[in-house]
């Protein structure tokens, strides 16, 4: 192509796009789908030849350069150099990537990517938008593009022509993976987190406490290494079947903080924050049998064998704990550098502490009236604890039932309603209700599947979530900063079946909370998702084919 020729085409390309709503019959299939999607006459063929160009002026810009490189290098053999520029690209070149910084872009996920016969460019304001473009244009080659290993020689490495432009709904968008009830390695939660990334999900929300184990290593506590990071047995089958067996084995696991340190790399790496969350003041067995002097009765306690609620919890009464809890979070603080940590709220039964002289003292010294409020009097303390910090708290939607600390963020999962007064209060959201969100439900007929909590969330009906409740006024939906899917794992030991019951549903997820709300079609995602299996596919992910019995009953006209 002449030198003219490109010029006119990149300057053609920076104009803004009409028709952004333009439906994309073409064989473009990104998941989650981006605002605007044109397609162009023919493709880009990447060789051994190919370059990489990337803002020379930051670091930060190398990172989704490297990343793409190191991609196409695993699976297709070929070795890429890179380089550095100036800032401003005065031409593109020939059989080359350009990375390029474009002030004129000031979302900082948003992200421009045009696919030229002889040369690619993505223009974004910040590196994490020019990482979405890398998520996109991966989704233009053929799926062997995501193998994990070389593929034969044979494959034209080729990605149609086009051009699009792309931003977030939702500046949080999130997926949960709860290690407490079942550990998972570093390597897979690596895994796990490289997978969000490619769905453009941009927080990993880490379960790291619970009743049945304590998962993070805090060098001031080494009875939670020691102990409260192991359980003596677990329960086989439901928790509701009869009579309650368990397999007599002992679980343990825990993360050291170099471990979780080399997964905060790993996840800065790919623009994904990680919230850390720390029980408090129920889901606390495993803690408390580490550090019995921390419950209202002094224990003994165990760490759980089995699911639930438990009674036992940290005692609100007690200043130890409160010690226990500042110590606590400051080493988590301290390790993670994201600006929320999530203290959980959630499930905290109250008998304990009705019952307990020192919690009912402290409801009289500082006027509250029950239970409810006291224990917003302990989550009250835990945002001040973090506030010393820098960080802000975020926490179940139990946290308002006694009155909301003044800056707490509200995760929703008991349906929308906790979502909705939090939103009208003026405090932020998180959206995350069990009917669309929660991922340890069933998928397809129950018989069918492995045994699972309960429920029934099927990927049409994640899809078909919308996050902001229509009661709120525009002011109020600003409220709402996202939503995340939720994997609690008392019903899945492996890492195999995490990801069966994570994906596909968090396709659907990611475009929930991606793609524009008048973008969404359950049609055009399920012609789209028929074309990204087959790249979780060459990922080896592990993903449920339920997609295909909803599809196939959806073509046959019976549902
Ligand atoms: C409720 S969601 C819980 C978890 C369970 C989950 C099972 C939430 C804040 N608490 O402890 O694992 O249900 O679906």
């Amino acid at each position: 192509m002449s030198v003219c020729r490109s010029i006119v085409l990149f300057l053609l390309a920076s104009l803004p796009v009409l028709g952004a709503c333009q439906s994309n019959p073409s064989g473009i299939t990104i998941v989650p789908r981006p605002v605007s999607v044109i397609a162009r006459e023919g493709r880009f063929v990447l060789n051994s030849e190919t370059r990489f160009y990337f803002p020379g002026d930051s670091p930060d810009w190398e990172m989704p350069a490297q990343y793409f490189m190191a991609l196409l290098q695993t699976s297709t053999g070929f070795r890429f150099t890179s380089q550095p520029l100036k800032r401003k690209l005065t031409l593109p070149r020939e059989n080359a990537v350009h990375f390029v910084f474009d002030e004129e872009i000031t979302q900082p996920e948003a992200y421009k990517l045009e696919v030229n016969p002889d040369h690619i460019v993505i223009w974004a304001g910040s590196p994490t938008g020019a990482f979405y473009a890398v998520q996109s244009l991966r989704q233009l080659f053929p799926p062997e593009i995501n193998s994990p290993a070389m593929r034969p020689n044979g494959i034209l490495w080729a990605a149609p022509c086009c051009f699009i432009e792309d931003y977030p709904r939702f500046q949080y968008r999130g997926l949960h993976l709860d290690v407490g009830r079942h550990f998972f390695k570093v390597d897979f939660i690596k895994r796990y987190i490289d997978l969000l990334a490619v769905h453009k999900l941009n927080t990993f929300h880490w379960h790291l406490t619970d009743d049945q184990g304590w998962r993070i290593e805090i060098p001031k506590y080494p009875k939670l290494q020691t102990i409260a990071a192991c359980r003596k047995e677990t329960l086989v089958g439901h928790y509701s079947d009869e009579p309650r067996r368990t397999d007599g084995k002992k679980y343990c696991g825990y993360y050291t903080q170099e471990e979780v340190k080399e997964v905060l790399e790993h996840a800065r790496q790919r623009f994904v924050a990680v919230v850390p969350e720390i029980e408090l003041p129920g889901h606390a067995q495993a803690a408390l049998s580490a550090y019995p002097e921390l419950g209202c009765t002094g224990g003994p306690y165990e760490a759980a064998t089995g699911w639930g609620v438990f009674e036992e919890v940290f005692c609100a009464g007690n200043e130890q704990t409160f010690e226990f809890l500042d110590n606590v979070l400051a080493e988590v603080c301290a390790l993670f550098p994201g600006k929320y940590i999530h203290v959980g709220g959630d499930e905290c039964p109250k008998e304990r502490w009705k019952k307990c002289p020192k919690c009912q003292q402290r409801m009289r010294e500082n006027g509250l009236k029950d239970e409810h409020e006291l224990q917003s009097y302990v989550i009250r303390r835990a945002e001040q604890m973090l506030a010393k910090h820098g960080k802000k708290l975020i926490g179940w939607d139990e946290i308002l039932e006694g009155g909301l600390a003044p800056s707490a963020t509200v995760m929703s999962w008991r349906g929308t309603e906790g979502g909705l007064a939090a939103a009208k209060a003026r405090h932020d959201v998180i959206m995350t209700p069990t009917d669309y969100c929660y991922f340890d439900y069933y998928q397809s007929e129950p018989t069918t599947e492995p045994l699972a909590i309960g429920g029934f969330l099927p990927i049409q009906n994640v899809y078909a979530y919308e996050p902001v409740p229509t009661e709120l006024t525009p002011d109020e939906a600003r409220h709402i900063l996202g939503t995340q899917a939720n994997l609690w794992t008392e019903y899945i030991p492996t890492p195999e079946q995490a990801e069966y019951m994570a994906w596909p549903r968090a396709c659907a997820l990611a475009e929930v909370a991606w793609t524009s709300r008048d973008l969404k079609d359950w049609k055009d995602f399920a012609r789209r998702l028929r074309k990204h299996l087959p790249r979780l596919a060459a990922m080896k992910v592990n993903f449920s084919k339920a997609f295909f019995d909803i599809t196939s009953t959806f073509e046959h006209g019976k549902v």
